[in-house]
Parts: C-alpha cells; structure tokens; sequence
C-alpha cells in the first residue's frame, strides 16, 4: 500500500500553509476534467545536506505541460525553484518525493478551462520506491497491457497531465487484479511505449535500448539520466522502437521513473526476462543511486543542495552595523 505520511507544509498559491488547511473545493474544475499537470520530484540525503535531483529540468517540464495546456501559471522556474527549496526546509526531512501541481481552481465549470483561476501547489512526502525496496533488489512481474497508451493524436502524452493517468490507472488496475505488480502499454502502432508511471528499456547482446520520444511517452529526467549512465559506462545505445517479443526475448529489462527509481523487471507475461541477474541493469542503478545521493562527482551538476535559508534583510543590515 502506498499511503502518503503527513509533514508539517505545503506550499500552496504562494505560501506555505499547515499540511491539514492545503485544501480545495469539491468543484475545482480540474477535479471534474482532469484539467491540472504535474511533476514528480526526488530529494535525498547526501554528505551535503538534502539535494534535489535535476529540480529545473523538472521544472522546465512543469512549464511546458502548462504550455501545451495553455495554462497560465503565473509563476516562474525561478519561483518554484525557490518556493520548492523553501518547501523542503520548512518540513525539514532530507528525503522525499516532491510533487508541484498546477490545476484549474473553483468558480468556473464547463469544458472551456480558460476562464477559471489556475491553483498551484508544491506537495511532499516521504515515498519510498515505487515498486518497492524488493521490486529494485530482485525484479518486478509485468503483464503487456490491453489497454493502448494515450495516442499524441488525442492527449499529449509529453505533458504530464492528469488525464493521462485515467489510462494509466486502467493499465495498472488490470495488470494487479491479474497478479502482477505493474503493466506495459504499447502504443497505437502496437510497439512498445511505456509503464503506466515508468519509461522502459531493455538489454540485448550488451545494447541498451528504449523508445524514442515520439512513440508516445512521456519524455522522463530518469529516462534522460540513464541514457548518460550508458555512456559513461561505454555502453551501446538505441533510440528505437521495439516490439513485445523482443522484451520476452532481452537480456534484461527495467522500468525507470522518479517514483520507481531504476526498477528490473524480472518477468513478461509469464516468460523469465534474461537469466535472472541484472548485470547491466545493476551498473546503471549503481550510478543512479551515487548521482541523486551526491557520491559521483561528474554528476554534481544535476543536484541542487537545499542548505540553510539564505540570511534574512535583518540579519544582513546587522552584520553592516557591525562592520
Ligand atoms: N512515464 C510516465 C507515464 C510517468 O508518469 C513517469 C513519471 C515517467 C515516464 C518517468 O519520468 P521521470 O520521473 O521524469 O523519470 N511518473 C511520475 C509519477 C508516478 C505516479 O504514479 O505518481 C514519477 O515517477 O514521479
């Protein structure tokens, strides 16, 4: 079960509000379209104090789900980078998942959003891995799924969007009622596109490879990251589409997502993935796990260390006086 461990604030239309008071009406007209975007954010402990991993490039995608949607936030990368940072430090864990939301607000119905006040909030928890610490360890089960990833004709699958998570949920829904721990979908042209909340790539003969960006998914920081983990290790990489038998055929598998980390998956519709162990799968959770915890210093670049606040008007003006 992942439940969602309250902390003391969340940032709400440009303030930190008590956890409890985050509230919003039951006609918010994003409730009823499922017109709001979203981000899903990391923080973790490192030997610095809590960093975030890659807070703009997540940020950036923030901005241009709203772009896509024509939402009008009202805030800036730089405000939310500071509003995200102040977040951490007023709940005061070096750990979590961090989730900005942008959705249309109450006052308004009907389909047309534009009219309605755009709500934005920064929300965090401690979340652990999305398939769990033993799905990371030992591989996951996934079924290919019946239901087809949102089409870009219909829904742009790069902006997070809400909606798009109703197709999600359909796929995650029918791959747990059949006993297994997550879904792949395929898209329109019945190629491999991705998890319900995971991009996905696979091994072959010590070739990396994952769905390009126009196959219909969204186009993931982890995804990004692990591609430069490949090569840095000197791996070969593919950028292509791929069917279901060359998953069922691969050497390896696995998922990769903020939520879920960099999880294997260990078996496809009933068929063993590979021999079991995830020899390529574990070089790249090694450097993910160094990067987003501030052990691998040609990563540094990707974190951005919360610190202590920066000091207040007052206590600048009092160390002038006393100079
Ligand atoms: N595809 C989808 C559909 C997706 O939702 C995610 C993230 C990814 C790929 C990977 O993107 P990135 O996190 O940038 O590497 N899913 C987020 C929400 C999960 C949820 O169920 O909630 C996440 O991992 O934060």
């Amino acid at each position: 079960m992942v439940g969602v461990e309250a902390l003391k604030k969340i940032w709400m239309d440009g303030s930190l509000v008590d956890w409890d008071r985050a509230n919003v009406h039951v006609l918010s007209h994003g409730l009823h379209y499922g017109y709001a975007i979203f981000e899903g954010i990391r923080c973790h402990a490192t030997p610095k104090g809590s960093a975030v991993f890659r807070l703009d490039e997540h940020l950036d995608r923030f901005l241009q789900s709203a772009l896509i949607y024509r939402m009008k936030l009202g805030y800036s990368r730089e405000e939310l980078h500071r509003a995200t940072l102040d977040l951490i430090r007023a709940n005061g864990v070096d750990e979590a998942y961090i989730r900005p939301i942008a959705f249309s607000g109450y006052g308004h119905m009907g389909l047309d959003p534009t009219p309605a006040k755009v709500q934005v909030a920064i929300a965090m928890w401690p979340w652990g891995p999305y398939l769990g610490k033993e799905g990371v360890e030992r591989g996951v089960r996934a079924s290919v799924s019946s239901w087809i990833r949102v089409d870009p004709r219909s829904m742009p699958p790069q902006a997070k969007c809400a909606a798009n998570y109703a197709n999600s949920a359909l796929a995650k829904m029918e791959a747990v009622a059949a006993g297994y721990d997550e879904a792949i979908l395929l898209n329109g042209a019945g190629m491999v596109a991705e998890g319900p909340g995971e991009n996905i790539f696979k091994v072959k003969r010590g070739v990396v490879g994952t769905p390009p960006a126009n196959s219909g998914i969204l186009r993931g920081v982890t995804r990004d990251s692990v591609i430069r983990f490949v090569a840095d290790e000197g791996l070969d990489f593919q950028r292509n589409d791929f069917s279901r038998e060359e998953l069922y055929s691969a050497d390896e598998v696995f998922y990769t997502g903020t939520a879920a980390g960099i999880t294997p998956i260990r078996e496809i519709d009933g068929r063993p993935i590979g021999s079991g162990d995830y020899p390529v799968t574990r070089r790249l959770q090694a450097r993910y796990d160094a990067a987003i915890r501030g052990r691998a210093p040609q990563y540094e670049g990707w974190l951005t260390y919360v610190r202590p606040p920066a000091p207040k008007a007052g206590g600048r003006s009092e160390a002038r006086g006393r100079r």
